[in-house]
């Protein structure tokens, strides 16, 4: 009687121990994302959705699966994202840059010289700034699941190191299809021409364009330092990556699958930041030894590009729009003095 009370008091633990992770896991449907990247598989990026894929993966009782598309293979950034919109795709992985033109808030991280480093970026993207913006997206049919990172931007360009401002002149430069680059890069002197990241290799290859800008990571990545001489530490804006989720798709899924996603997003980021960094810190000098000169600018030149390059806040408040540009200044100076 003792032993029989017994063995039926642990059949009726185990019973109920199944019966919630059964619970839990009917929760999770069998889920197949596909996530449109501009970039190839080596890039840091791929550290950050390979975490975000075990990670989803774990959680979900091996139901929910994220499978990355590299080298545009699914669209641009631009392109990747109207389909994100439509519901024809799952995910994106793109910098604000080119999703301005959606939501022209996000302009602000486009304006010259806005943060100094990577930490205070940090900690106004993954604060209460951050998720202002991310509270603009649904409306425009898309979820920001977290802030990744493209990083410090750099100019590169085959015809001449960048000493200074006027070095600019002449160079025809490609830049990322948005107002703001192109009047930043027209101020300093240079032909700007917009054009998505797809086409940037060829372009450089064949002189459409003598240069662009990107962080060293894409530099490295995309191979572009067998096309571009040059490296010019310019650091002249800091990228911000948006982890976009079609809002069509999302409200077809269950509370703890959106939560899985935005929870696994967020341990992806902290894997995508640290390699990021960590491939950036070496980014230098294997360009270098690739072959490419890689020059700083002097302080008082620099000081002038910064000048120079100033009158872009001012002509963009309108299209931004002063909420977000006030908001995002007075939040770097209160982490700044912090
Ligand atoms: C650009 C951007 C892109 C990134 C990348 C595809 O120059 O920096 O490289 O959005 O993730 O267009």
């Amino acid at each position: 009687m003792r032993i029989r009370s017994r063995l039926s008091h642990l059949a009726a633990v185990a019973l109920a121990a199944g019966l919630t992770a059964g619970a839990a896991q009917a929760q999770f449907k069998e889920r197949n994302f596909r996530v449109s990247n501009g970039v190839s598989k080596e890039h840091p990026m791929g550290n950050g959705l390979a975490k975000m894929g075990a990670c989803t993966l774990e959680k979900s009782g091996g139901k929910m699966k994220i499978q990355p598309f590299w080298d545009g293979a699914l669209g641009s950034d631009l392109t990747g994202t109207q389909s994100v919109r439509t519901g024809s795709l799952d995910m994106v992985i793109t910098s604000t840059a080119p999703v301005v033109s959606i939501v022209p808030a996000l302009g602000v991280f486009d304006l010259p010289f806005l943060f100094n480093t990577s930490s205070e970026a940090d900690k106004l993207l993954d604060g209460k700034v951050g998720d202002w913006f991310s509270a603009k997206l649904p409306a425009v049919g898309l979820v920001n699941l977290a802030w990744w990172e493209n990083g410090f931007r750099h100019t590169t360009n085959s015809k001449r190191p960048i000493n200074k401002v006027e070095d600019f002149d002449g160079v025809k430069m490609r830049v990322m299809q948005n107002a703001i680059f192109l009047d930043t890069f027209k101020t300093l002197g240079s032909n700007a021409v917009p054009m998505a990241f797809t086409e940037v290799y060829s372009a450089l290859e064949t002189k459409t364009v003598d240069g662009q800008e990107n962080p060293f990571t894409n530099i490295e990545n995309m191979k572009f330092y067998e096309v571009q001489k040059y490296l010019t530490l310019t650091k002249h804006a800091y990228s911000p990556t948006l982890v976009l989720f079609s809002k069509k798709i999302w409200d077809t899924l269950s509370a703890q699958e959106q939560a899985t996603l935005r929870e696994c997003a967020v341990q992806g980021r902290d894997e995508q930041r640290r390699a990021n960094r960590a491939m950036e810190a070496r980014s230098v000098d294997s360009l270098k030894a690739k072959g490419m000169t890689v020059n700083e600018i002097a302080p008082a030149e620099m000081q002038r590009i910064r000048e120079r390059s100033s009158v872009i806040y001012e002509r963009h408040t309108k299209a931004i729009g002063d909420e977000a540009i006030t908001m995002v200044t007075a939040e770097l100076k209160r982490i700044r003095d912090n």
